[in-house]
């Protein structure tokens, strides 16, 4: 009697999870279906190991866990670079970032890297017929060469496919420490206009470097130029006092802003990059956030990125899209404790791994550089499942643009769509990353490093950066660490997969990079 008592509770709870799972579904238009929204929340420097569903056990992210857990959890999903801008590049524009030689951690003030005419993944997707916008990290540029910031910034954001922007130029330690909405600096007094400089200082203005005392976070290496909200940047900035963001304030912020986009888009297609800052340096958690990890600051802002996932997915729920919604969760690069600030990161980063196992960190040619945290999730859609397809971000472009019926296929993207869904298993041959203009190539369980000259750590971060005065040679599937060089006893294997990675580098035009329509 118990055990049939049990049953029945189990089959009462089980038919009332499918009626709300199913839901409004059912009676979707079939257009609803066919052009589901798309959100992809990109993260700055989250690594492969600093999430639950990666097997963190001392961070906790159960928001994104949820998501992971519910959707396509990939284990070597790829950025194709270990740091920002290339990545964003590759992201935006299915093009690799070693083919365009501007696409470097950019200041604040550099130009737009992504022509104007190119195709890239929210211009694929406005041709046909969605909204889009993005809310966060830039980090691409802006204007022609000399911006005034006192004007509208052209080209922008809105100039490559975007029909909403709410922007940071280029990142939380970058000047200028302001928010850009469509080409506007938002808060602006025209009385007190904006100066940016990266050469040198506005005479009179206080830096890192000359005034400690005024600091409430201390620089490590670099970033003590300007000091904004006792933080010292990176480059120097003069006016704009109201417009300057509070860094604590920046998550709400931004989680305001990505709400509202979806808002006021439910009611047409629409794709939103949420572009957010965390765990990127300076690392400042609302008060509401600060210890909640007990591991400093970085611990804490990766808590609360966790929370503003949460909040955002349940807009998306009490606005009745989540059925009809396609979530894309990843990071730009790997994980990076000291990158600049003294802010307890090393010290306080007690058992956790940021980088889950894997070799190197952000700027590193070793797994952990680029392969990061990566999920799609679609309610109702995307059955659970945990694949060990090797898909980059790079791949979005063709795949999405496969989603909505488009043609586009552009550079060296790939269309894996069914993989994103979780309906097939193959991912890619091959994949070239790269790390501080540096690159390397992967081929099924093959990873080949070429030599390059330069420190094997890099100091001040104290990163494996994967130089290496010989070539390295890595199969992941027996060695997930990296620890065994195979180079010597594999020269078949070394030559073989040289010849395909040098076919690939040397013959910028053999991946399509014509077929830009
Ligand atoms: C480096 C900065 C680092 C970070 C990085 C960009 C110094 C010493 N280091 O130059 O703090 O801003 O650029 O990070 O200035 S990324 O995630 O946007 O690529
Ligand atoms: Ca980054």
């Amino acid at each position: 009697m118990r055990y049939i008592k049990i049953l029945l509770s189990f089959l009462i709870i089980g038919t009332s999870i499918s009626c709300k799972e199913s839901g409004a579904g059912n009676k979707r238009p079939e257009t609803a279906i066919k052009k589901p929204n798309i959100v992809l929340i990109y993260m700055d420097d989250l690594g492969y190991g600093d999430v639950g569903f990666n097997g963190a056990t001392e961070m906790k992210t159960p928001n994104m866990d949820k998501l992971a857990n519910s959707g396509v959890r990939f284990t070597q999903g790829y950025a194709t670079s270990a740091t920002c801008t290339p990545s964003r590049y590759g992201l935006l524009t299915g093009v690799y970032p070693w083919r365009n030689t501007k696409a470097k951690i950019l200041p604040g003030t550099a130009a737009l890297i992504i022509d104007t005419t190119q195709m890239t993944l929210p211009r694929m997707l406005k041709s046909k017929g969605y909204h889009t916008g993005i809310v966060g990290k830039w980090h691409l540029g802006l204007g022609t060469g000399i911006v005034n910031w006192n004007e509208r910034i052209n080209p922008s954001p809105n100039e490559v496919g975007f029909d909403y922007s709410y922007i940071m130029a280029a990142t939380q330690d970058r000047v200028p420490t302001v928010y850009i909405k469509n080409g506007y600096v938002v808060g602006l007094d025209p009385e007190d206009p904006i100066e940016i400089n990266y050469q040198q200082n506005f005479q009179g203005q206080p830096t890192g470097l000359d005034h400690p005392e005024l600091l409430k976070m201390k620089w490590d290496h670099g970033h003590n130029n300007s000091i904004v909200n006792g933080i010292p940047r990176i480059g120097f900035m003069k006016g704009g006092e109201a417009a300057k963001w509070k860094d604590e304030d920046m998550a709400d912020h931004f989680l305001k802003e990505a709400q509202n986009y979806v808002r006021a888009h439910k009611k047409e297609p629409f794709f939103l990059y949420y572009a957010m800052q965390q765990p990127h340096v300076p690392r400042t958690p609302n008060e509401r956030f600060v210890g909640v990890s007990g591991m400093g600051p970085r611990g804490d802002v990766i808590v609360e990125a966790d929370w503003c996932v949460g909040e955002f997915v349940k807009t998306l729920e009490e606005n009745g899209l989540l059925d009809n919604t396609l979530i894309i969760f990843t990071s730009d690069n790997g994980p990076v404790l000291n990158d600049g600030y003294v802010d307890d990161a090393v010290e306080k980063i007690g058992d956790h791994t940021p980088a889950g196992g894997l070799r190197g960190g952000k700027y590193s040619l070793f797994e952990a550089g680029t392969r990061v945290p990566f999920f799609t999730y679609w309610r109702g859609t995307i059955e659970p499942s945990v694949s060990e397809a090797m898909v980059c971000q790079i791949d979005l472009l063709s795949s999405l643009a496969q989603l909505v019926d488009s043609d586009t296929r552009v550079g060296d993207s790939q269309e894996l769509l069914d993989t994103f869904l979780g309906k097939k298993s193959k991912g890619r041959d091959h994949l070239v990353i790269e790390a501080t203009s540096r690159t390397a190539f992967k081929q099924g369980d093959w990873v080949l490093i070429p030599p390059y000259k330069g420190p094997a750590v890099s100091k001040f971060v104290n990163i494996e950066t994967g130089n290496s005065s010989e070539f390295q040679l890595y199969n992941l599937k027996e060695d997930i660490a990296q620890e065994r060089n195979l180079a010597g006893t594999h020269a078949e294997k070394l030559q073989e997969i040289l010849a395909i990675f040098e076919g690939i580098k040397g013959n910028p035009d053999a991946k399509g990079m014509k077929n830009q329509n």
